[in-house]
């Protein structure tokens, strides 16, 4: 039998004009669906857009493609929800839940001390472990090509006891992702939504640890950094980010 063709569709949105004229990262989104879903694949992804809690866009980019690589499938990373109080305690944790990962203390300091590297962007920035030096281009890198069916997240949400929403749905997707190569030391995440502040810290190691407040109400700063073994090949490693198609799935490959 032969496999049904799955399509890679993804959108982005910004505000004062495209991204690559200094316009304002509005959304972002990144599905896989069958040629029967796209439509409505694509009408979420605008909807997304056009209803964002960063303001409208005046530019928008919707693409799609045929994929022709098989599709892997992965098992999602073991979630775990850390109630803090404050920023403080949540940023405190953070680091120390990525010190355990692998991340050395110099390069924590590095990285906090030029955040505002992230602010902005809709990509993710990559960092070395070892320098503490910056691996991918100004506009950060943008992982696509995965998804997970929403009947199966569901069943996985019921069993965690954690909300059958798209945004934990899209962070769980991208962090088992990213964390399932091995080059991936670490990620550290939260939102650059203003009415949004729980983020997390993923790793093999420790799993998808959510904290519940990294950031103020309000605040626009979102943050995305992959934490790599720079030693390795980073242009073979971007490209399984943004051309490896991957379904997470509860019975997938560890
Ligand atoms: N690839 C790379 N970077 C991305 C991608 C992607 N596909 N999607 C988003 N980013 C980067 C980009 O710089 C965004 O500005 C930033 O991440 C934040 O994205 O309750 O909602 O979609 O467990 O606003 C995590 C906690 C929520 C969820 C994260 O991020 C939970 C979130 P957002
Ligand atoms: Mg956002």
């Amino acid at each position: 039998m032969q496999a049904e063709t799955y399509f890679s569709v993804r959108m982005r949105a910004s505000q004062n004009g495209a991204h690559e004229d200094g316009g304002k990262h509005i959304s972002g989104g990144e599905v896989l669906t069958t040629y029967p879903n796209l439509k409505q694949a694509i009408n979420q992804l605008v909807e997304k857009a056009l209803t964002h809690s960063r303001g409208n866009p005046d530019f928008m980019n919707v693409q799609f493609e045929a994929i022709d690589e098989p599709i892997q499938r992965i098992k999602p990373l073991k979630p775990e929800t850390n109630d803090v109080d404050s920023v403080e305690e949540g940023q405190a944790l953070a680091v120390k839940l990525l010190e355990q990962a692998g991340v050395p203390r110099h390069t924590l300091n590095k990285v906090y001390h030029q955040m505002t590297e992230c602010f902005g962007i809709r990509g993710a920035i990559l960092v070395d472990v070892h320098s503490g030096e910056r691996l991918d281009s100004k506009k950060g890198v943008r992982v696509s090509r995965m998804d997970w069916l929403n009947a199966d997240f569901e069943r996985w949400t019921s069993e965690h006891n954690l909300p059958n929403s798209p945004r934990l749905k899209e962070a769980l997707t991208l962090a088992s992702k990213v964390c399932h190569h091995p080059v991936t030391i670490a990620e550290l995440c939260w939102s650059d939504d203003p009415d949004y502040v729980t983020g997390y810290v993923a790793s093999r190691k420790h799993g998808y640890q959510r904290i519940t407040r990294l950031k103020e109400y309000q605040d626009e700063r979102g943050c995305r950094i992959f934490f790599v073994d720079g030693k390795a090949n980073i242009n073979t490693y971007m490209n399984y980010l943004e051309k490896q198609p991957i379904f997470v799935e509860m019975e997938g490959k560890q």
